[in-house]
């Protein structure tokens, strides 16, 4: 008998060598990517298994901590990992869960696990990838304590002392032979432990960073759940009616919850989670909304006379005007139709967000008939809009028809006519765009130059917008058309440059250029091809040599090599206009020689960019001053 359970031992115990070792040599297969993204999935792995416990109802308080060494802490207050034997594998619980691969029981124990989305790879796969990691378990009034190293058992789990505390504490070092950095960053951890928190109402997650010269403090605890993160959303604008409407429920084993509120913008904030991880690309659960959305206005609307037998029903377009809402649902099961796992399939999720929406929204705007009404009119308006819209396009198409590659007349088209080869610089001022057009490169450099600042698309509506000189040039050039009816394929420029002046007006203009890209044609910048120009700040001349300076740090290393005396003469460039063509081609515009920053959308963190810009964008002075101080983050240093 004894030897049996040997020699069971013995043979789990190569399997899950076997398994660590699988996990080491293709770390991309478990969690992706050993970038700096893969980097803090570890940190989201381990917190998921303790935000579980909390969904089960037996925690409340999860402290997560850089260690001065740069190693993570992830504390909790739940039951703690089990360490009696399990059974089947013949060692402690918690060696089970951090040895065996897929361990844990995922979605088996009838509970809605989290981690079923993007990583929900487990902890071994965290263990595997770790130099060291400690466990701590406080439980049945003693201290348990485990260490393993790259994954494998250092000695058998050992009582360590007694404590009144219950809990997991789990200490690990990502293994430096493994990925690219160690170096955790402090604002990615904080933005995924706000959103879980948002997520999981009641939960209290502290983010702590004890690293020298680094040491600060976050705490992230909502009891409102997503109604907090909805008015978090809004924080910047202007909410159309006091209260946050939210829905909750079950059906067929999908768990529900909803929570909405619309502002006077024009545009939509919706994003959606199933099992608090985000879909970006929607999926089931998103169509449930939006249809129970469109279903419930217009039976109101109807219901109440607000429109009539012979007018069209709204759209859901309309409805979701400046409509700022969370989904987020828990399934034990979730398929994903995409290969990156941010869309979801599961037909269930789909009826079951229709059906709570539909009986609770139904309610709400019974009892609540002066919101229905402030909804039903914003909508009302943005249909207008809309048909105007569809009017001014078809007049502008009609107009077009014998030409309707027409381009704008101020375009100086570049001659080569292969995509890839060519960019176009978009250029703030007449004047500047005289100067870009003198001292480009023909072939594969087109200008197009912009008047003043550009519409504010946060702040226009549709009909506006599209009747806009500017924002109509810059959809002509590019040839790929907006929204529905985007075709990355039409573009006839693969680097489209945005050249404003080195000041906060130029900031601002590039800001504006931007949000329209975002909200009108968002697959330009996901796929690279959204460029910021860096004209220099300033020009040094000493003994007929010529040096620019992109910053004041680079002006000061420059005065440090040629020494500071009387024959420095400094320029500093207040705008493009000040530099004659040779100059700013020399500058800003010679691909061998410029500086361009590339924008970017940070995947996991769509509502966060969406954030940005909004707070750039408000009328509110304040946060515009946060924004330029964190707007490194939203573009990121290519070229040289
Ligand atoms: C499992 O079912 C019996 C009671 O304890 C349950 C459990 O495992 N709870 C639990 C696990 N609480 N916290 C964790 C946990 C915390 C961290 C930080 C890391 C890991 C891998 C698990």
């Amino acid at each position: 008998m004894g030897n049996k359970v040997e020699q069971e031992y013995g043979a789990n115990q190569i399997q899950i060598l076997e398994g660590l070792e699988a996990v080491r040599k293709r770390p991309g297969m478990y969690i992706g990517t050993t970038s700096e993204k893969g980097l803090h999935h570890l940190v989201y792995e381990i917190v998921d298994n303790a935000v579980d416990e909390a969904l089960a109802g037996y925690c409340n308080e999860i402290l997560v901590t850089i260690n001065k060494d740069g190693s993570v802490t992830v504390l909790d207050n739940g039951r703690g990992i089990p360490t009696g034997i399990q059974e089947k594998a013949g060692i402690p619980a918690v060696d089970v869960v951090f040895t065996m691969l897929h361990a844990g029981g995922k979605f088996g124990g009838g509970g809605y696990k989290v981690a079923g989305g993007l990583h929900g790879v487990g902890a071994s796969v965290v263990n595997a990838l770790s130099e060291w990691l400690e466990v701590e378990i406080y439980r049945d009034g003693k201290i348990h304590s485990q260490r393993y190293e790259k994954g494998k058992i250092i000695h058998p789990l050992e009582v360590i002392g007694n404590t009144r505390k219950r809990g997991t504490k789990v200490t690990f070092m990502p293994d430096d032979s493994i990925f690219e950095t160690l170096n955790f960053d402090f604002d990615t951890l904080r933005t995924r432990l706000r959103e879980m928190a948002f997520l999981t109402k009641g939960l209290k997650i502290t983010l702590s960073d004890k690293r020298a010269g680094r040491e600060k403090e976050r705490e992230f605890h909502y009891e409102g759940g997503i109604k907090e993160f909805v008015e978090y959303i809004n924080r910047h604008k202007d909410p159309l009616y006091d209260k946050i409407i939210y829905c909750e429920g079950e059906k067929d084993g999908v768990v529900v919850e909803v929570a909405m509120q619309h502002n006077s913008s024009y545009s939509e904030s919706v994003y959606t989670f199933v099992n608090n991880i985000g879909t970006v690309e929607g999926g089931t659960h998103l169509t449930g909304f939006r249809s129970a959305i469109t279903k419930v206005f217009n039976d109101y609307a109807r219901n109440n006379k607000m429109l009539k037998d012979n007018e069209d029903n709204l759209s859901g377009d309309d409805l979701r005007e400046g409509l700022a809402a969370i989904v987020s649902i828990k399934v034990a099961d979730p398929q994903f139709e995409s290969q990156t796992k941010i869309k979801l399939g599961n037909s269930e999720a789909r009826t079951a967000v229709d059906n709570v929406v539909n009986e609770q929204l139904t309610i709400f705007l019974e009892l609540n008939p002066k919101i229905a009404k402030i909804i039903v009119n914003k909508a009302i308006s943005a249909q207008r809009a809309r048909i105007a819209a569809r009017k001014a396009r078809d007049v502008a198409r009609k107009s077009t028809l014998s030409d309707s590659m027409a381009l704008p007349g101020k375009l100086a088209d570049c001659s080569d006519k292969n995509p890839e080869n060519c960019e176009i610089y978009i250029v703030e001022g007449d004047s500047a765009g005289g100067s870009a057009k003198t001292a480009r490169s023909r072939a594969t450099q087109a200008i197009l130059p912009l008047r003043g600042k550009i519409l504010n698309v946060e702040k226009a509506r549709i009909d506006k917008i599209l009747g806009n000189k500017e924002i109509q040039a810059m959809i002509t050039a590019f040839g790929t058309g907006i929204h529905e009816n985007f075709d990355i394929s039409k573009l006839r420029y693969h680097k489209i440059i945005i050249m404003t002046d080195a000041d906060v007006d130029g900031a601002h203009i590039a800001t504006l250029m931007l949000t329209f890209f975002y909200r009108f044609m968002p697959d330009l910048i996901r796929e690279g091809h959204v460029y910021l120009a860096q004209p220099p700040l300033y020009k040094l001349e000493k003994n007929k040599k010529t040096w620019y300076a992109y910053s004041d740090d680079e002006l000061d290393s420059i005065l440090k090599e040629v020494g500071r005396d009387q024959n420095n003469k400094i320029q500093r460039y207040k705008g493009l206009g000040e530099m004659d063509a040779e100059q700013l081609w020399e500058t800003t515009m010679d691909p061998e020689k410029r500086i361009l920053l590339r924008v970017g959308i940070e995947d996991d963190n769509e509502s966060e960019v969406d954030l940005v810009f909004n707070t750039l964008m408000g009328d509110k002075v304040e946060p515009r001053r946060e924004f330029i101080e964190e707007n490194a983050k939203f573009v990121k240093n290519l070229d040289i």
